[in-house]
């Protein structure tokens, strides 16, 4: 099969050889929280200190943790790949751009990035933010939040990421449970749209039957060994 379009999506498991934890592993995220519970709206306004420390910790993390070797592979592929490709990363952290990679959506959004709720201003933010954080645009205090995608809300730049699903001929899901939607059905789409469909995964994934190939072990052993393949 003739391969020019790729979409590549990522999830927790290619950070996670960085040192950045995982959801739904025995190490994840919000111990003793199922995530599902506190990324909410309703759980920011119930207790906006709690989801503040959460999200100030996880910014902070990011810098003394550096890209491993298949965020890396996955620039040198955008950098050398002569057909469409976008790299679309269920991620917050920055480390797919700090590789290089160019392509690229963070469809539930950026821990390095504000919302203010005043004036709908979103602009980068790289320090704790709190709740008595000023806004740049507007100056209102108390209505900056974390430009985060929590349950419930809409993922950014849908339409973008729908019309490349629709027009690839190669779809790639790299460490990823397929728990949340509508990244998890994003499979679905490729498959019914024609493209072949890959799996990398430490284990197989919820939606792992859906996958025309499940390949099982390390992003950081299986990406850059796929990327070798795909360019050579
Ligand atoms: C390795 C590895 C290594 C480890 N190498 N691999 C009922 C049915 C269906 C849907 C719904 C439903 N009820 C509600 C919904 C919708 C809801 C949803 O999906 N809920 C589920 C709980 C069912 N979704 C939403 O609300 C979304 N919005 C929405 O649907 O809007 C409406 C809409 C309609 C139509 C079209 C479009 C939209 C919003 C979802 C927002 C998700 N936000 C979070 C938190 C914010 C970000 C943050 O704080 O960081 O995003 S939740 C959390 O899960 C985070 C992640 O991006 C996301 C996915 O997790 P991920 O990346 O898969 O991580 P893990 O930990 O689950 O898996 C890691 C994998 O890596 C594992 O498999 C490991 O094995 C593997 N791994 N090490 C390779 N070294």
């Amino acid at each position: 099969m003739d391969i020019r379009n790729i979409v590549i999506l990522t999830g927790a498991g290619v950070s996670a050889e960085s040192g950045l934890a995982t959801f739904r592993g025995p190490d994840g995220l919000w111990e003793g929280h199922r995530v599902e519970d506190v990324c909410t709206p309703e759980a920011f306004a119930r207790d906006p200190a709690l989801v503040h420390a959460f999200y100030d910790a996880r910014r902070a993390k990011l810098g003394s943790v550096e890209p491993n070797a298949a965020h890396r592979a996955l620039a040198r592929l955008d950098g050398q790949w002569p057909g469409d490709l976008l790299l679309v990363t269920q991620n917050v952290d920055d480390l797919h751009e700090r590789a290089g990679s160019k392509r690229l959506i963070h469809m539930h959004g950026e821990l390095k990035s504000g919302w203010c709720l005043a004036c709908g201003e979103r602009f980068r933010w790289e320090a704790a933010m709190g709740e008595q954080s000023s806004c740049p645009s507007c100056g209102s205090v108390g209505g900056v939040r974390p430009d985060i995608v929590w349950f419930g809300e809409m993922p950014y730049q849908m339409d973008r990421i729908e019309e490349a699903i629709r027009r690839c001929d190669l779809f790639v899901s790299i460490g990823t449970s397929g728990a949340v939607y509508p990244a998890a059905g994003f499979v679905q789409t490729a498959r019914y749209c024609g493209a072949r469909t890959l799996e990398m995964n430490l284990e197989p994934s919820l939606g792992s039957y859906l996958f025309d190939e499940s390949r099982t072990g390390p992003a950081s052993e299986l990406v850059p060994r796929w990327v070798d393949d795909l360019l050579s």
